[in-house]
Parts: C-alpha cells; sequence; structure tokens
C-alpha cells in the first residue's frame, strides 16, 4: 500500500477486566451511562436540551436504531444507546484541517478505531491528493468539480459505484438514487445488503412484500411474542419497554438465542426509577440456547409439534396460500433426534416452546441479525413465516411478522430508491415521474462492488455515510479493493478507518448530522424517515451545526447532479432551496406517496400501505401466501474447528465504537476478546485471558487474526463470539446467503491456536 497504513483495528491498550455477566438491562446504570455520554461529550446544558428533543413530534428521529415511537410519548423519549449515539453526534470536538496538518494518515491508521472516533467531528471539506500523506482542505465548490471530472471521465456509467449507509434521510436518499440513475447506473449498494437483505428477499418471496407486517399496536394484543436472533437490551433497546408493557398484559415471551442477552432476562425501565417503582420485569418466560445455526432445526421441531397438537387456521391456509402440503409431507420425514443435535436443544425444551407456540392465538416473530447474517439466513426467514402462516398469525391485530431494522432509516432508503436490483414496476414510475430513461439491468450489491473493485473496474467510489472498509468482510482484501479505485468520496460526519484507506485520490465531505438545524435558502428545512414498522414521519434537527462548513446530504447531491448532469430535465438546484418540492417530486414517482408534503406533517405522520396486514392480500405472482419446504443446512464443521459469530458490544453502533465497556456480558476494557464455552477451554487447558491466534476456513483459503483474549462464556459448545469491526478480517467476502449475499457474519468456520503471553496492557 503505498501510504502504509493499517486497515485493520489497532487494539486498544487496555487491560481486560471481567465481571459476572447482568441478568437484568437498563435501570440506574443506563440512566447514568446515558447522562455521563452527554455530559462529557458536549456539556450539561446541551446534554438536556438534545435529550429532550429525541423522537418527540416537533423534535429530530433518533439517529440510532429503527424501533418505532409509540403514539403518546413521555419527556424523554430515548435510550441509553440512542442517548450515545446523540452525544456522539453532537460532541464539541472538532476535526478540521488543523488536525489533519497535524496527523498524517498513516499515523492515524495507527488509532483503535475507539480514538478515531473520538477525535470529533468533521469540520470541512479535505482532499487527499494521489501518492500524498495527509488530507489537505480544499472548498465545496473545487470538490464537486473533481467529483464531475472523474465522473465525465469513466468509460462506462457502471464504472461509478454509490453506496448508502442508512441514516440517510429520504429526501437525500430519493435524490441519490435519481442522480445515479441519472448517469446510467443501478450500482447503488447499500449497508441493507450486509443486513436485513435477507428478510427483504425471504418475505418478498413468500409474502409478497419485503417488509414486516406489524405495527407497534400489535405488541399491545399479541400472546406470544419469539424474539429469535436478536439482542434488543443493546441494539433496540426501547424494544424492551414495549415487551414490558406486552408482559403486564399477560404476553409470553420465548427468547431464541445462543447467549442468554441481558435485556431478556430482566429489564428495568429507567423512567421506572422516577416513578419509585425499583421492580424489574423478567421478560423471557423461556430462554432455548440454540447452537449458531440450529434455528432452522428448532423451527421445524416447532412446526412438527404445531402440526400434531396445534389448531391450524383451515380457511386462511386453503384460501390464502399454496404449498401447505408438501411442508407437511417434508416435515414428516423430520427425525426428532437430528431435530435435537441439529439444534442443540432437547425434545423437552422443543417441546415446551411448542405448547406456548400452540396456545397462542395471536404470535409475534421478531428477528435481526442472528437469522440474517447466515448461509440459509432467506431460508431460515422463511421457516419463520411457515410457522406464522400455519395458525393465520399474519394481518390479524397482535400478530405478525417483525424484522428488526437496524440502521434509524434503513428501510426508508430501500423504499425510496436505494437498490441494486429495483423492479421493473418500479423503475417505469421512476421514470414517469422524474422524466428520464432509467437503466435496467441490476447493478452491484456490496459483495459485488468489493470484486469489481478487485477486477479494477471501479473508478469512481461515492459512499453516503457509512464505513464501508470496516463494515464490511475480509478487511485486508476490501482494503486492497479500495486502493485500486481512482477516486473515493466520504460523505460523513465522524472520522473512520474508510478515511484513512481510499482509492488513489479521496475526498471527505462534512455533512450535516440529523441532531443539526438545516437552513436552505433563509428558510428552515426538515426531512422524513420510515421506521422498522413502515411509519413515515418528520425529524427537525435543533441544533446549531457543528461547523460553518457543514452541508446537508441533499444539498451535497443536488449541487452534484446540478453539476454531472448537465442535461437533466429536474431543476435540482431549486429542488435543494426547499425540501417540499423534493417531496412533491416524490408524491408523483414513488407508490403510496400520495400527498406526501401534507401527510407526513401529520403529528405521528403515516403508514405506507403494507397489504399482508392492512387486508391480508399477498402481491406475490399468484396472489397467495407461500409456504416453502427448506432442506436443514449442513451445520458439521470438522474436528477442532469452531463456529464463530461476530456481533455488538453494548459500547458501540456498528463501526462506531464509544467505549470499551460490554457491561451487560461483564466484558469490559477490552474488544479483542473471544468468548468460549467453559468446557471447550478446559479441554484444552486455556483459562480466562489465555491469548489464542484465530484462523478461519472457507473453501480452502485461510485467514488470520492474532492476539485475542479468550473469554468463559455461557455459550454453546463448539460455539465463539467476538466482535466486529475487529473480527472483520476473518470473515471471507464469498462467504454469502444464498439469494441475499449477504456476508455470513454470525458463521464463521475457525481454528484457534494459543499463542504464548497475551498483548494485554495497561490499565485504562
Ligand atoms: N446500540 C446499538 N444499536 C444498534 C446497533 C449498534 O451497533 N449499537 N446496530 C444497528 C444495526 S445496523 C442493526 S442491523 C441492529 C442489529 O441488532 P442485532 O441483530 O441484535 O445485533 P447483533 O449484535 O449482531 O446480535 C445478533 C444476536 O443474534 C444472536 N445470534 C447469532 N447467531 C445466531 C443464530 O444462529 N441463531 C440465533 N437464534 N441467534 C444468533 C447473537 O447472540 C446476538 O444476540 O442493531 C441496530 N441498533
Ligand atoms: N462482522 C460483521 N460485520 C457487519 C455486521 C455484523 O454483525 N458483523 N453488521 C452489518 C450491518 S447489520 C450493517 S447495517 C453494516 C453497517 O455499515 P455502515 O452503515 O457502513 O457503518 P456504520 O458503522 O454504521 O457507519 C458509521 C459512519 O457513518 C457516518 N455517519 C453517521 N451519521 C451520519 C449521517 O447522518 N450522515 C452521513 N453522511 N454519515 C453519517 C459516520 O462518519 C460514521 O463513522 O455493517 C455490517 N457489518
Ligand atoms: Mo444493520
Amino acid at each position: 500500500m503505498s501510504r502504509n497504513v493499517n486497515p485493520t483495528t489497532p487494539p486498544d491498550p487496555h487491560r481486560l477486566r471481567l465481571g459476572t455477566p447482568k441478568a437484568k438491562a437498563a435501570g440506574v446504570a443506563a440512566a447514568v451511562s446515558s447522562l455521563y455520554h452527554g455530559i462529557t461529550k458536549m456539556g450539561v446544558s446541551k446534554t438536556v436540551k438534545t435529550l429532550r428533543t429525541v423522537n418527540q413530534h416537533e423534535g429530530f428521529d433518533c439517529p440510532g436504531c429503527a424501533w418505532p415511537d409509540p403514539e403518546h410519548r413521555t419527556a424523554f423519549e430515548f435510550c441509553e444507546n440512542g442517548a450515545k449515539a446523540v452525544a456522539d453526534e453532537s460532541m464539541a470536538a472538532r476535526v478540521d484541517a488543523d488536525f489533519f496538518a497535524r496527523h498524517s494518515v498513516h499515523d492515524l491508521s495507527t488509532w483503535s478505531d475507539h480514538r478515531l472516533n473520538r477525535a470529533g467531528r468533521l469540520a470541512q471539506p479535505m482532499y487527499l491528493a494521489a501518492g500524498a500523506d495527509r488530507y489537505a482542505p480544499i472548498e465545496w465548490d473545487a470538490a464537486l468539480d473533481m467529483i464531475t471530472q472523474h465522473l465525465n471521465a469513466m468509460a462506462s456509467p457502471e464504472r461509478g459505484v454509490f453506496y448508502t449507509s442508512g441514516r440517510t434521510s429520504n429526501e437525500a436518499a430519493f435524490l441519490y438514487q435519481a442522480m445515479v440513475r441519472g448517469l446510467g447506473t443501478n450500482n447503488l449498494p447499500d449497508c441493507s445488503n450486509m443486513c436485513h437483505e435477507s428478510s427483504g428477499k425471504g418475505l418478498g418471496q413468500t409474502i409478497g412484500i419485503g417488509k414486516g407486517t406489524v405495527s407497534l399496536e400489535d405488541f399491545n394484543h399479541a400472546d406470544l411474542i419469539m424474539v429469535i436472533g436478536q439482542n434488543p437490551g443493546t441494539n433496540h433497546p426501547r424494544m424492551l419497554t414495549a415487551l414490558r408493557d406486552a408482559k403486564h398484559r399477560g404476553t409470553r415471551i420465548i427468547h431464541v438465542n445462543p447467549l442468554p442477552e441481558a435485556g431478556l432476562t430482566a429489564f428495568k425501565h429507567p423512567q421506572d426509577y422516577m416513578k419509585a417503582n425499583f421492580g424489574s420485569t423478567t421478560l423471557a418466560d423461556l430462554h432455548l440456547p440454540v447452537r449458531i445455526g440450529g434455528d432452522a432445526a428448532l423451527l421445524k421441531g416447532l412446526m412438527k409439534i404445531m402440526l400434531r397438537d396445534g389448531t391450524l387456521d383451515s380457511t386462511f391456509i386453503n384460501e390464502k396460500t399454496t404449498g401447505f402440503d408438501a411442508l407437511v409431507a417434508s416435515l414428516a420425514d423430520e427425525q426428532w433426534s437430528t431435530l435435537e443435535h441439529e439444534s442443540g436443544l432437547s425434545r423437552a425444551q422443543m417441546e415446551q416452546a411448542g405448547r406456548m407456540v400452540v396456545a397462542s392465538k395471536a404470535t409475534i416473530a421478531c428477528w435481526a441479525m442472528g437469522l440474517t447474517q447466515h448461509r440459509n439466513g432467506v431460508a431460515v426467514i422463511q421457516e419463520v413465516v411457515n410457522l406464522l402462516l400455519m395458525g393465520g398469525h399474519i394481518g390479524r391485530p397482535g400478530a405478525g411478522l417483525c424484522p428488526v431494522r437496524g440502521h434509524s432509516n434503513v428501510q426508508g432508503d430501500r423504499t425510496v430508491g436505494i437498490w441494486e436490483a429495483p423492479t421493473e414496476t418500479f423503475l417505469q414510475r421512476m421514470e414517469e415521474g422524474l422524466g428520464f430513461a432509467m437503466p435496467s439491468s441490476h447493478g452491484y450489491d456490496v459483495v459485488r462492488s468489493i470484486e469489481a473493485m478487485l477486477e479494477d473496474k471501479v473508478d469512481v467510489f461515492f459512499c453516503m455515510g457509512g464505513n464501508f472498509l470496516s463494515a464490511t468482510p475480509d478487511t485486508k482484501l476490501t482494503a486492497s479493493a479500495l486502493n485500486r479505485v481512482g477516486l473515493t468520496v466520504q460523505v460523513s460526519t465522524k472520522l473512520n478507518r474508510s478515511h484513512l484507506v481510499t482509492g488513489h485520490e479521496a475526498l471527505i465531505l462534512p455533512c450535516l448530522g440529523r441532531t443539526e438545524i438545516d437552513v436552505q435558502a433563509n428558510n428552515e428545512q426538515f426531512v422524513t424517515v420510515e421506521n422498522s414498522m413502515g411509519m413515515v414521519h418528520t425529524s427537525v434537527g435543533g441544533l446549531r451545526p457543528a461547523s460553518p462548513h457543514l452541508k446537508s446530504e441533499p444539498w451535497i447531491v443536488g449541487q452534484l447532479a446540478h453539476r454531472c448532469l448537465p442535461d437533466s430535465p429536474l431543476p435540482w438546484l431549486e429542488l435543494i432551496e426547499d425540501y417540499d418540492r423534493i417531496r412533491d417530486l416524490m408524491s408523483v414517482c414513488l407508490a403510496g406517496f400520495d400527498a406526501y408534503n401534507e401527510r407526513v406533517r401529520q403529528p405521528n405522520g403515516f403508514a405506507l400501505p403494507n397489504p399482508p396486514r392492512d387486508d391480508r392480500r399477498f402481491e406475490t405472482p399468484d396472489g397467495k401466501a407461500h409456504f416453502t419446504v427448506h432442506p436443514r443446512p449442513n451445520l458439521e464443521v470438522g474436528a477442532e474447528r469452531f463456529v464463530l459469530m461476530t456481533l455488538r458490544s453494548h459500547d458501540q453502533y456498528n463501526t462506531t465504537i464509544y467505549g470499551l465497556h460490554d457491561r451487560y456480558r461483564g466484558i469490559h476494557g477490552n474488544r479483542r476478546v473471544l468468548m468460549m464455552n467453559a468446557e471447550d477451554m478446559v479441554e484444552r487447558g486455556w483459562k480466562a485471558r489465555t491469548n489464542v491466534n484465530i484462523t478461519s476456513h472457507f473453501e480452502g483459503e485461510e485467514r488470520h487474526s492474532s492476539s485475542w483474549l479468550l473469554v468463559p462464556y455461557e455459550i454453546p459448545r463448539g460455539n465463539l463470539a467476538a466482535y466486529f469491526p475487529e473480527a472483520n478480517e476473518l470473515v471471507p467476502l464469498r462467504s454469502t446467503a444464498a439469494l441475499s449475499n449477504t456476508p455470513t457474519s454470525k458463521w464463521v468456520v475457525v481454528s484457534l491456536k494459543a499463542a504464548g503471553d497475551a498483548a494485554n496492557g495497561e490499565e485504562e
């Protein structure tokens, strides 16, 4: 690498401290942690002002997760981790021209992710020239002209690739896809390709829409809620409030997870302390510790029990579905001994869960990355669909499918066109609305983008947010891919490793965050977003921008499109002067967005049409919901091989590391840890903090990562867990889920070797 840049995350030099994993989530520690992060990063009065406007009707949408807001809101409608996300965006420190003059790209690459993020908000546009080792300041006009020149010089539009992370507003994302398609390509990879793509594909094929079918209100009417492969205590803390309220009404909860995640064991709402209520609620009635990848076997077991003891919704099955008989026949062939072995659960555990499934008149199934990031991600989600269809648990109160989305607007971005594989119907309407031709051939998703870069097929790589290098698999290979690109552009709020591992030339374009006031043509603007349950609503920033040089995402896209599409019929500069004009255009171009400006201004926004939920209609080619039959995945990995899942700690937002604690799991001060079953450790003579090197194995290839500290943990035998992004150098690029092409971040086959003395650093 010409700039001698380290693409992987150097360890933070702190000592690993181990406590007992917590049973209980939230509570006083969470309230203190929220305020601590706020006050240390942005000061007291700003903290209170900011936190009061999160998720309010007049405020901004929390940039944390995509969990929906209740209709009746309390004064503080945020969670500990939402507070961290807000504090992180509003922090006082600045990364400006002086900062980059002091630190070369090489120096910065020796910093940990935690330290890079702590450096502050990006404050002005910066340019890294070919061969240079330091970023230099650049004016907005010059930066936009430079991108335009590079785009104009491409031999064909496919040589441009345009990534989106999921915080981008509907308005910015809509303009962005219009610009990219105006250039003539569908190369629109996004974070969804690594996230819920398996859900989109799995649901689209079976129920005719790639989204969930429940609203928040349904949680008040469910008999049973299944939480599968998800850690809401950390990643969707406000979901625990909905689960607690359901629980108080008598709903039962099953938690399916290799780990006993804290939030589902016991939950204490931080706000209950203000009401002097000190009791905590036990949320999950049953925890099923499946082995990694064992969900398909478990779900088949539950369906066998359902067929044996349950009340099937025969009218629904006969009138609204196809494929039921084939599914019944396939389940008859499944042997309990195999299902026990593969799920890692006993027959008794499955029967206990089965009784709860059979007894429920209204079941909701929630899931996240524990299902989607597997080779059979699409298939296993379709097993969840099978189970719910049997009892007709779709399109009626208290029942339905609930993929819980990650980034706060990842669902909205897809709705408004961020998709490398758009449908013909979508393109046709877009073409009519925008008045120019749309490219019809599908573009690159995330994995294919990296492959194209490796094959020297990419000249310009533009990222609307995110941290592509650290979020994607096989860090070293992806770094070498990015190094082959002519120009890489990052529209960002915070410094990250994708600013250091770049193409020959690189630009950083700093933008406004959700929390900040956005003024265009002397008027304050608002943007709109869609939550995980298809509600579209407004988000208005209230804080002064971190720097006068910041521009809004719609402004950046509009200005660039104006330059690179001189013959376009769209008045780009007028559109970005008043976002109402963008929304008027969206009304014409997008299904379900009629009278957008008017409807989105209603206090809670509005719900997008959802045929299965609204009237049990399935827009599949034959108009029916589909039962599907899938083989069980092969879970054998061979002797001395383990299965590694890569997941999030309590102190991070994807690749943004807020701190070094994973409080609920009792792991403190060091992130380079490997959670392992204690018996597996004892068998090998290993102890807590034994230093190991990890090798991953895929189709004869090996990837190596050294110096990981073992932590004995309650995890099934043969399974391991480590944090991403550190563990991403072990994830093979081409190990992806069938159909969705999502990297299998929860299924990495590895072997371990003890590595002598630990590189366990100093006290924090
Ligand atoms: N604070 C905070 N909030 C976030 C994020 C964040 O990083 N920090 N990220 C956001 C984003 S983009 C997303 S997508 C979501 C992610 O939300 P989650 O999906 O909850 O995130 P992960 O940490 O990947 O956790 C996956 C869970 O699946 C379990 N699991 C792994 N493999 C299996 C399996 O084979 N079967 C089963 N049943 N379970 C399994 C793991 O033990 C873990 O509990 O959170 C969003 N919200
Ligand atoms: N091994 C492994 N890899 C994974 C996963 C896993 O579970 N395991 N999870 C995958 C998942 S689910 C996802 S969603 C991806 C996440 O992939 P990305 O979305 O690409 O990554 P993030 O870490 O969320 O991006 C953080 C950066 O976004 C920028 N940013 C923050 N807010 C804004 C904003 O408002 N506007 C703009 N323009 N920029 C902003 C900041 O500069 C910040 O550094 O990672 C995936 N990678
Ligand atoms: Mo995600």
